[in-house]
């Protein structure tokens, strides 16, 4: 009789599911201190590595970066923006935070840093990861002794991995999340009502600083992200089809959406991606159940709106690969306990600022003349008061010294 192979198995104190930025930068951190870890991704090594998504840093994630040794790529090659523009009511009104605050963003596109953090984990710091995974599985979660099975491409077999701890990073179409709701976890959900197609063309920017049109046909964004690329974002219904909008069409909006006396025109180019955003965040609390640990949008989604999302998935990170570290080469459990209570601060008032910006963003074009008046009063004061520019600057940039 032919029995079939038992399933391949390894060992490894955390298994980490997800390689985009949150989950490469724990096991930076965990290798970092000679912790043994197992990457998991169901995506291969190019399609990482060639997904364009975010792209505005903020100051403390780059140090953070820098003094774990994992900003050497970035700091060579990003951008600084010192400024954005808003641009209503047919005028320009630059915000120069750079001028106000001394303080700056960062721009480097996503797709770049994920390149950088698998360099560094897997070519220099040895770590181990396994692309092309599926069907990946948590089990015994509340246990000392948790497990993530999977299946290789290509391969009918089911690997399985025993650690002591997962890290559940995989984004917000993963698995780990549900295993946390499933477990008692909360997710609180917002949804904006808004749709924003997402545009990339192959053009340079249009001007020197992010740029958003608060329009009454819908809000309008430009966001360089290289000499080459520039991004675009134009307000349209939730759900949209994508190809309700055709090349002149959507020109043609952005430039009345963008345009302002005394801007030139956008440069125009090939649009490289087209895709409808549904505007919606969701918070899962508490992060952590048992042995599992959520870190970035697998925890946490937050519409780009206010270009948060990777730098509080960069911050869970650090935080959590620290935690890990910490129990595992020294006993320590403080970091894991206070975990979840740590991230969510910094969460919910990113949370808070994405939908005070929402309503500056959208506001005039709801067609309720009302909320039309109360957003242009908010846009205004920005630029009257020093005090309302101050605290919008803190939050844009993420400066705030508590959370
Ligand atoms: P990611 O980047 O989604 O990575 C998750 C990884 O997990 C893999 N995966 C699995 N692996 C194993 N098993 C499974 N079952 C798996 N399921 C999924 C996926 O293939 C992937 O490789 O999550 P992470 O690490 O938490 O990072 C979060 C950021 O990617 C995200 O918050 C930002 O991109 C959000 N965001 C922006 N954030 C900013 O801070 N600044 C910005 O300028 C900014 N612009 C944006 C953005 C997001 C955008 N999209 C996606 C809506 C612009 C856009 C268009």
């Amino acid at each position: 009789m032919h029995l079939p192979s038992p399933a391949p198995e390894f060992t490894a104190p955390v298994v980490i599911v997800g390689a985009g930025p949150a989950g490469l930068t724990v096991g930076n951190v965990l290798r970092a201190a000679g912790v043994e870890c197992v990457v998991l991704e169901t995506g291969t090594r190019e399609s990482i590595e060639t997904r364009p998504r975010a792209g505005v840093i903020e100051e403390w994630a780059v140090q953070a970066l820098r003094a774990r040794g994992l900003a050497d790529g970035l700091l060579a090659r990003a951008g600084l923006h010192t400024a954005c523009e808003f641009r209503f009511n047919g005028q320009r009104y630059p915000f120069p935070y750079q001028r106000l605050t001394g303080r700056h963003h960062f721009v480097y596109p996503q797709q770049l840093l994920v390149t950088d953090l698998v360099r560094e984990y897997a070519d220099v710091r040895g770590g181990d990861i396994r692309f092309g995974v599926r069907e990946v599985e948590l089990h015994d979660l509340d246990s000392a002794r948790p497990s993530v099975s999977y299946r290789r491409d290509g391969t009918g077999s089911r690997e399985v991995v025993h650690c002591a701890f997962v890290a559940g990073c995989d984004g917000a179409r993963g698995v780990s999340r549900a295993a946390l709701v499933d477990h008692g976890a909360r997710i609180s959900r917002h949804t904006y009502g808004i749709g924003w197609l997402a545009l990339l063309a192959e053009a340079p920017a249009s001007a020197d600083s992010v740029l958003f049109g608060c329009h009454p046909r819908g809000f309008a964004g430009h966001m360089p992200r290289s000499p080459e690329v520039t991004r675009y974002y134009l307000q349209c219904p939730p759900g949209d089809d994508p190809g309700n909008w055709p090349r002149d069409r959507i020109w043609e909006e952005l430039q009345e959406r963008l345009g302002a006396a005394g801007a030139d025109p956008l440069t125009e180019g090939r649009l490289t991606e087209k895709r409808v955003l549904d505007m919606h965040d969701y918070v899962v609390e508490p992060m952590a159940h048992g042995r599992l640990f959520l870190a970035g949008d697998a925890a946490h989604l937050v519409a780009p709106i206010a270009a948060k999302g990777l730098n509080l998935a960069l911050h869970d990170a650090f935080l959590l690969g620290d935690a890990l570290a910490a129990r595992l080469t020294g006993g320590d459990e403080r970091g894991l306990t206070g975990y979840s209570q740590a991230c969510l601060r910094r969460v919910w008032d990113y949370q808070e600022f994405s939908q005070w910006l929402s309503e500056l963003y959208h506001g005039t074009a709801t067609g309720d003349p009302f909320r039309a008046g109360t957003t242009l009063a908010r846009l205004r004061r920005l630029f009257t008061s020093e005090t309302a520019a101050a605290a919008f600057a803190e939050q844009y940039l993420g400066t705030a010294t508590h959370y």
